[in-house]
């Protein structure tokens, strides 16, 4: 048996390393490193169920191209490739390259993904999409208070004497958090959990508080004035290093009372937990995604970052502000995080960009030329942007599309040419993270099956195919791929080349405690309560507010759709697995027992969940886990297995960062009869 250290490449808070075992050129079995610090119990089940996901019988292999009677059938690499330059030479001869569309998403990670940028940069510019769906409205919120966006070590946490877990569902969604908050707990500390649910994570807290959705900003605000008007603040962590506190206190207009009103949580509860975080010590925030995919999430995302703020616990041990750490995200276009903003000055002759969270809307207005080919890779759009019903349009009217896919998702089943995309072990790569603090690099451990061909040598071919110079344009060619990645990794400060192919490593830049130098690269140079720069940029109030949500014309619908992710999926993939299927329930549309009863409905009962945009049917759970007033469906369920949430919410942008506010939706539902 070989065994080699590699590391998951999913779109993942963890990042978990673990050992892999092959013999006879297959993968028999996965372990736990225990080398990594923060990942040492290893995978969680997806990661463990690579041992049937690579080798599925369901795994596309082949290049398939749809028939005229829409089924698909294999075809040949080069015949697949040469109808696809063709196409790809046409529509740019004919309408210019952004008559063609790159769509990238978020299914995998590493540094071989810069490869697609310099094939579409080649062929001489593509549409594209600005913002991202998953988190930059937080990311813009810590950027602008604290400069960067980083934190603590996740085994820091061990430190903290209290642990607030604000919208974080670490028990499915980051598993391995739940080993050092477990140790903080061995060293007595408190841990808190702030959610609608009562989640898997709050099952393993000291405290649950259940706030209305959206209404977060107005818990931290009252909790921030209940700070200053008691004098629980740092005094002179403050004058030191914060700058607009006097602006940020006076205008603190939210009191407990009123809190209590908005958020729906006693206003007791409010003053407690506010005068329990000020005294903890060492407190350590920990905000998740879920809360900032709303119309007010930056807002809400800076209101939480002022508790930590002015009771002076940044820059040390235990104590922090955790929502993401981009300390080791060293290889994505995100480290600078207006980079991938539409910047016309300098962007506009490679790129036309539309809005991914507005995507069907953008896509019907984009004007000359017209999309004629779409390309799509690492991502399932048709059912996880948002208001999917109009993706899907978009997509239909688009006449030549290519998917690279490894499953028949909804997306690869609209495809004019599905390309067989490689999997977990079949290319070398290196992997950073937003959580952990490791570089890590994940070897080749087998060979790819049939005729299945990493993008890297899609793109080289390609290039070949339509008389594309690859010499100088970055990308290597098959036999050179191994040396392009290590020439990639040279450029990288901090990085000892051969310690990374054995293990993962921490970047020697990696800074903790975060911000430990007390220098934040914001304009000020101080932690910037009050940032201009979010006035200007975002059109917000230059002071963290609540905002309500804007409900988007349903204000009328009695329940608000909230779609979290689950353990069992990384998003949409993972669920068509066996071994997946074989140990979890199958998704039903959860809600509270007063709302359930109120309209006669049993678990097991079908619905249709319906608004303004769609609907969808499906199986009710009745469950004392959803907040009265809510509906839960997880993300990422595919069409034929009751999926489609998306059809069901608008294409709206959250305050800033150009997110998607997924969670502002509401509904209505009603009972089918059997
Ligand atoms: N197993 C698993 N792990 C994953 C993923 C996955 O799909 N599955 N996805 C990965 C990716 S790409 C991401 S972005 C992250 C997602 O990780 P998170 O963003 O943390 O996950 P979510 O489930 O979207 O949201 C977390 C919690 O926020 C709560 N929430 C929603 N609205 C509010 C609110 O208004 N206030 C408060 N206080 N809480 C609220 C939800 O109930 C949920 O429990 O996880 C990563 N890890
Ligand atoms: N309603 C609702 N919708 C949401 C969310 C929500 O909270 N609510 N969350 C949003 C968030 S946070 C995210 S990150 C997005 C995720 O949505 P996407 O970015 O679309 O990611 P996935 O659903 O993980 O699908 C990724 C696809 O990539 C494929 N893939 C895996 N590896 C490779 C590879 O090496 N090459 C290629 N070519 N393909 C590969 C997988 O098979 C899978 O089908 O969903 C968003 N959608
Ligand atoms: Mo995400």
């Amino acid at each position: 048996m070989k065994e080699l250290i590699t590391v998951c490449p999913r779109n993942c808070y963890s990042t978990c390393t673990f050992r892999v075992f092959t013999e006879d050129g297959r993968v028999v079995r996965i372990l736990p490193f225990e080398g990594n610090l923060a990942t040492p119990e290893g995978p969680c089940i997806k990661g463990l169920s690579y041992l049937e996901r690579e080798y599925s019988p369901e795994r596309i292999i082949y290049p398939l191209r749809r028939q005229p009677d829409g089924s698909f059938a294999r075809i040949g690499t080069d015949e697949a490739l040469t109808i696809i330059a063709g196409r790809l030479v046409e529509a740019r001869k004919n309408h210019g390259p952004h008559s063609v569309l790159f769509y990238k998403g978020s299914g995998y990670s590493g540094l071989s993904n810069e490869i697609a940028g310099s094939f579409w940069r080649l062929f001489g510019g593509a549409t594209t999409t600005y913002g991202n769906l998953c988190w930059p409205a937080g990311l813009e919120a810590v950027r602008l208070t604290l400069g960067e966006v980083k934190h603590n070590l996740p085994w820091d946490l061990a430190n903290a004497s209290m642990i607030i877990l604000w919208g974080k569902n670490s028990a499915e969604t980051n598993v391995q958090e739940l080993i050092h908050i477990e140790k903080a707990r061995q060293n007595g500390a408190k841990v808190v959990v702030i959610d609608p649910r009562r989640t898997l994570t709050a099952d393993k807290a000291d405290m649950l508080i259940r706030p209305r959705p959206g209404t977060d900003a107005a818990l931290a605000l009252a909790m921030a004035r209940v700070i200053i008007d008691r004098g629980l603040t740092d005094k002179e962590f403050i004058s030191r290093h914060v700058s607009g506190f006097g602006q940020f206190a006076a205008s603190l207009q939210i009191t407990p009372d009123k809190a209590q009103d908005i958020t729906g949580i006693p206003a007791q509860t409010i003053i407690d937990l506010a005068v329990a975080a000020a005294g903890a010590g060492r407190l350590t925030l920990v905000a998740g995604f879920g809360l900032q995919r709303y119309t007010n999430g930056g807002q809400t995302i800076r209101s939480i970052l002022s508790i930590p703020v002015i009771t002076g616990m940044i820059g040390r041990p235990g104590c922090g502000f955790n929502f993401a750490n981009l300390q080791s995200y060293i290889f994505d276009e995100v480290k600078e995080p207006l980079s991938y903003y539409p910047d016309p000055g300098t962007d506009k002759p490679f790129r036309r960009a539309i809005s991914m969270a507005r995507f069907g809307p953008d896509f019907f207005a984009l004007g000359e030329p017209a999309i004629k080919f779409a390309w799509i890779e690492r991502g399932n759009p048709v059912i996880q942007l948002p208001a999917s019903a109009e993706v899907r349009k978009a997509l239909e009217s688009v006449p030549f599309k290519v998917v690279v896919e490894q499953f028949m998702t909804d997306t690869a089943a609209m495809a004019d040419i599905i390309l067989p995309a490689k999997g977990v072990f079949e290319q070398a790569d290196v992997v950073g993270s937003y959580w952990n603090p490791y570089v890590q690099y994940k070897p080749q451990v087998t060979d790819p099956p049939g005729e299945v061909l990493p993008e890297s040598e899609i793109y080289w071919r390609l290039a070949q195919f339509m008389g594309l110079n690859t010499g100088e344009a970055g990308i290597p060619a098959p036999g050179q791929y191994d040396s392009w990645l290590m020439e990639r990794i040279s450029h990288t400060p901090g990085f000892v080349r051969e310690e990374l192919l054995q293990k993962p490593v921490i970047p020697d830049q990696n800074e903790h405690p975060a911000y430990g130098n007390l220098k934040f690269d914001t304009p000020s140079g101080k932690i910037e309560l009050l940032s201009d720069s979010a006035a200007k940029l975002w059109g917000v109030n230059p002071l963290p507010t609540f905002e309500p949500l804007n409900d988007l014309g349903e204000e009328r619908l009695p329940l608000r759709l909230m779609t979290p992710n689950i353990a069992s999926r990384i998003h949409s993939q993972f669920g068509n697995l066996e071994v997946v299927r074989s140990v979890v329930e199958e998704p039903a549309w959860e809600i509270s027992v007063a709302d359930a009863r109120s309209r006669g409905l049993r678990s097991g009962d079908r619905i249709r969940v319906f608004n303004s945009r769609g609907e969808v049917t499906g199986k009710v759970r009745v469950t004392a886990r959803v907040r009265s007033g809510s509906l839960v469906f997880p993300n990422g369920i595919w069409l034929g297995e009751g999926g489609g949430v998306n059809r069901l919410i608008a294409s709206s942008e959250t305050d800033m960062g150009h997110g998607a506010a997924f969670h502002n939706t509401r509904v209505d539902i009603e009972k089918l009869v059997p």
